[in-house]
């Protein structure tokens, strides 16, 4: 008789994630997590809004973070009775580069590796016309607010021309379809960027748009939009541009 042996494997990382169709923060690391094959459980909390007492803050207040999302709680580590939580997607994800030498989360060569920390390091200090003005919003065809939000804002027009540079040069380089090769943080952190070209319907050219479409084809993505779109999740406060009933 053959005996079936069962091998249960004890998920030790948690992602604290919001919601999917608004969360550019969150999808960042979900996706690097979800592409480079790393286990971990999901725990969504949903926007209820921003204040003090909702939902939302309060559960945060219990991990002891700084009241955003994303978090990873990794009880691998135990501090003060508590696993340890890493708050802030840069952190996450050197948290992850140090759990996870060798998956490949920043490229191997050491200078390469450089620049793709000022990219990753960029992109959270920076595109601030993009990141104010087109909010991510996956499910919703925001076409027309593109094109007028593209016309009026010089500010917004920098931001893509800047993305556009730096996927030039890194493609030129590039030995794989990926900005340094194969998938690396790097495009983790342009996935929410292509959601909003998307949604949007902002103007690249043709090297840009077919880097997008590499990053949309991801297995990981297409995951994360499908559940975006699932969410039926309407909130006003994420939402300068609809009404509910539009
Ligand atoms: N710099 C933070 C930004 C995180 C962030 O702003 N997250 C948003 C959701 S996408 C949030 O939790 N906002 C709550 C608030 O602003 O109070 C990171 O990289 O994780």
């Amino acid at each position: 008789m053959r005996l079936r042996r069962i091998i249960t494997v004890k998920v030790c990382m948690k992602l604290v994630i919001g919601n999917k169709n608004y969360s550019s923060w969150s999808m960042r690391p979900w996706v690097l997590m979800r592409e480079l094959g790393l286990v971990f459980e999901e725990v969504n909390l949903r926007f209820d809004s921003f204040d003090a007492d909702s939902q939302f803050k309060q559960s945060l207040d219990q991990l002891g973070v700084a009241g955003k999302v994303p978090v990873l709680i990794d009880s691998n580590v135990i501090i003060a009775g508590k696993p340890l939580a890493v708050w802030d997607t840069l952190a996450i994800t050197e948290r992850l580069a140090e759990c996870f030498p060798d998956r490949g989360i920043w490229p191997r060569d050491e200078s390469q590796r450089a620049i793709a920390r000022s990219i990753v390091a960029e992109i959270h200090s920076g595109f601030n016309a993009l990141r104010s003005l087109c909010p991510m919003n996956i499910e919703a065809d925001l076409q027309d607010v593109g094109v007028d939000l593209y016309a009026k804002h010089a500010g917004l027009r920098d931001d893509l021309a800047r993305i556009e540079s730096i996927w030039a040069q890194n493609l030129a380089n590039s030995k794989g379809p990926m900005l340094f090769g194969a998938f690396s943080a790097v495009d983790a952190y342009f996935a929410p960027t292509i959601m909003r070209i998307q949604s949007y319907g902002l103007p690249i050219n043709a090297t840009s748009r077919a880097y997008a479409n590499r990053i949309l084809a991801l297995k990981s993505v297409q995951q994360w939009m499908a559940d975006a779109i699932g969410e039926d999740d309407f909130l006003s406060f994420e939402e300068p541009y609809r009404s509910r009933d539009t």
